[in-house]
């Protein structure tokens, strides 16, 4: 079957992107899934990762009879810097977000902050501390002061080590150094990076990769790590809560709002406003029920883990959800807002605002976002949605019913509460279950969506095959908004989809098998995750020995490559759902596929189909177990034939 012969039951999964996709056909809108039959074959040496257009004496591309560019550049050193490049655009969009968040930090301490507060002064004395910024007997503000001071030193250091690495357990930092890869400040990885890949300067392959997971590891263990911990600082930890997902949590009757993109300021902002009483009066003037405040992307992620505030969507439903004709108004800001939205928009009443200071779209009505008046201007954004509701076209909506409900929220803190209670906190818990085999390993499910995949059904078929396996399954991004739409975030869902082991160490505990960690910057919360499981004892030294995997199973940006190379440089195993642009290199696709494990503990691993990849981590996970000697104890203390049965890879 052709791509265009594609119906959207082939395209999407759930019931609510099916409807309307079916309306966008029939409204002549045209989606990422009809750009994608219209690019028809896509370059090949652009998929091989052959192509280079660094210099103006190209571009150039190797083929047989061409081995070598202008320069003398071979396919090695080609596909190597391309890959770096595009590693180097996924941690810098994460710093950057990272470093907007210190800024703002710094700002409220200074008591410039307008409307923000330090909202969890826990969080920020515990943060302290980890960076030994002393807090005994000292103020938030002033603590804060200092925090901020050293976090942004963290963007400019020169030649020291990142300190946020320090976060790390001991052994993992003695691998980097020992490989090279141990990084000095953000910026100045990002820059050497760029210095590195320009023509005529770092060509062996294997140097320009060490300085990929070099970076990488300053964006996993700095920038992101970084974006998590202040964002619980200014915003509050998450903690468990309830909300619903998918297209249908649009009100029929209410002024619907969008937001979409990744940095938080805002979104807590036209939180806290659309429930302002004022807000709601101002809705009914014009014959609404009131506002609808829903996310897409890891902006719902964010707002969803603090506020319970409903998902409307995953990447692939950005266009959906206008193409429901009853939204008021989308507000985007950084990172996979596509730049197709207004033109989709332009067919119903939808007014896109793009609102960050580095970020436009042709067609979007641009408003900067003022952080000293925040609060003020979100209620203003509200009120202009609120005019436009009016306009809202009856005879194009449609809004499908489907929404699951979900239960988010679950920072480190508050899993370490759930499988310990208050007074008792510890990962001793899960780490004992991992021991008795009653859970065989814990799995990162994470990353995107992308129209060469039907939306959602990798990421959903195999978090399914993983439970059912006794797999403990950790979702962030796009990933874990696949599980919510398919309803299994709720634990009693997902309780009926696990094994035995499992089911009953998440009944004993209360703690669902499928965990929302949070949006893609909370990868970091992962690395957390698995170093207090090595900190807990009886797992190994460092992360690599933890039976534990990630996945990217639907991945699309240059983000995922960021984050799959730093779980790599941790010594996780990554199974990418499609591989990387690199196949014009055997020697490339061989350091990332298998050099990478003598150096850091962990490789990638493509798997193109989801029980093809279960299958592939119930062996990783198995080898893990044999190497800790865990599998013989559990065998003795605790296999009868049923378990041995269920778990045989
Ligand atoms: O940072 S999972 S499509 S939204 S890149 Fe983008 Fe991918 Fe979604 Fe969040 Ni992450
Ligand atoms: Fe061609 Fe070398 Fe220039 Fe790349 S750097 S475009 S291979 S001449």
């Amino acid at each position: 079957m052709t791509n265009s012969a594609k119906r959207p039951e082939d395209r999407v999964t759930d019931s609510a992107s099916i409807e309307v996709l079916q309306k966008a056909g029939r409204d002549g809108i045209s989606t990422s899934f009809s750009r994608l039959d219209e690019q028809g074959i896509q370059c090949q040496f652009g998929k091989s990762g052959v192509c280079c257009r660094i210099c103006h004496m190209g571009p150039c591309r190797i083929t047989k009879k061409a081995p070598r560019g202008v320069c003398g550049a071979d396919a090695d050193t080609i596909v190597a810097r391309n890959f770096l490049r595009e590693l180097v655009g996924g941690a810098a969009a994460h710093s950057d977000h990272a470093r907007h968040l210190v800024l703002l930090l710094r700002k409220v301490a200074a008591g410039e902050g307008g409307d923000y507060r330090l909202r969890d002064e826990r969080a920020l004395r515990s943060t302290a501390r980890l960076y030994g910024v002393d807090e005994a007997g000292r103020g938030p503000e002033e603590i804060a002061r200092e925090l901020a001071g050293v976090l942004l030193e963290e963007f400019t250091k020169q030649e020291d080590e990142l300190a946020t690495v320090g976060l790390a357990p001991e052994n993992q930092r003695a691998i980097w150094r020992a490989n090279e890869v141990a990084p000095a400040g953000i910026d100045r990885m990002v820059v050497e990076s760029m210095h590195r890949t320009h023509m005529g300067v770092d060509h062996d392959y294997r140097s320009v990769l060490r300085q990929a997971f070099r970076t990488s590891v300053a964006d996993g263990w700095g920038g992101s790590r970084i974006a998590s911990m202040v964002s619980d600082i200014l915003f509050g930890s998450p903690s468990p809560v309830r909300s619903t997902a998918n297209l249908g949590v649009l009100g029929m009757n209410t002024v619907n709002i969008i937001v979409h993109g990744h940095e938080p300021e805002l979104s807590e902002m036209l939180a806290v406003a659309s429930r302002d009483p004022e807000i709601v009066e101002h809705a009914r003037d014009v014959g609404a029920e009131g506002v609808t405040l829903a996310g897409i992307c890891c902006t719902a992620n964010e707002i969803l883990m603090r506020h319970g505030i409903p998902v409307a969507g995953n990447f692939l439903q950005q266009e959906l959800a206008l193409v429901t004709g009853a939204v008021e108004m989308m507000l985007i800001d950084v990172q996979c807002c596509m730049p197709s939205l207004p033109e989709v928009a332009a067919a119903y009443h939808t007014e896109i605002v793009s609102t960050s200071a580095i970020a436009r779209t042709r067609g979007a009505s641009h408003a900067p976002f003022d952080e000293r008046d925040a609060l003020a201007s979100a209620k203003k954004l509200i009120t202009r949605a609120i005019a436009n509701y009016p306009r809202r076209d009856s005879g194009k909506v449609a809004i499908p019913s489907a929404q699951k409900p979900l239960v988010a929220g679950f920072s480190v803190d508050a899993i370490k509460y759930m499988l310990g209670g208050s007074f008792r906190a510890s990962f001793r818990p899960l780490n004992d279950a991992i021991m008795q085999n009653r859970i065989v390993g814990i799995a990162g499910i994470v990353g995107c969506n992308n129209p060469k995949t039907k939306l959602d059904s990798y990421i959903n078929t195999l978090t399914r095959e993983l439970v059912k396996r006794n797999v403990l399954v950790l979702k962030t991004g796009c990933a874990a908004i696949a599980s919510a739409k398919e309803g299994l975030l709720t634990p009693e869902a997902a309780l009926a989809h696990a094994g035995d082991g499992l089911r009953e160490v998440c009944e004993t505990v209360g703690m669902p098998p499928i965990l929302h960690l949070g949006s893609c910057v909370d990868n970091s919360r992962i690395l957390e995750a698995a170093t207090e499981v090595v900190r807990e004892g009886g797992l190994g030294d460092d992360i690599s020995q933890v039976p534990a995997v990630g996945v990217a199973p639907e991945w699309m940006s240059e983000k995922a490559v960021a984050i799959g190379c730093y779980f790599v440089a941790s010594g996780i195993d990554v199974i990418l759902g499609h591989p990387f642009h690199v196949s014009g290199s055997d020697n490339v696709t061989s350091f990332l596929n298998e050099e990478a494990r003598d150096l850091f503990g962990g490789s990638f691993h493509v798997a193109r189909e989801p029980l093809e990849a279960a299958e592939k981590i119930m062996a990783l996970l198995m080898e893990a177990r044999e190497r800790l000697g865990i599998n013989a104890k559990a065998e003795r203390k605790l296999y009868d034939m049923k378990d041995r049965r269920e778990l045989r890879v």
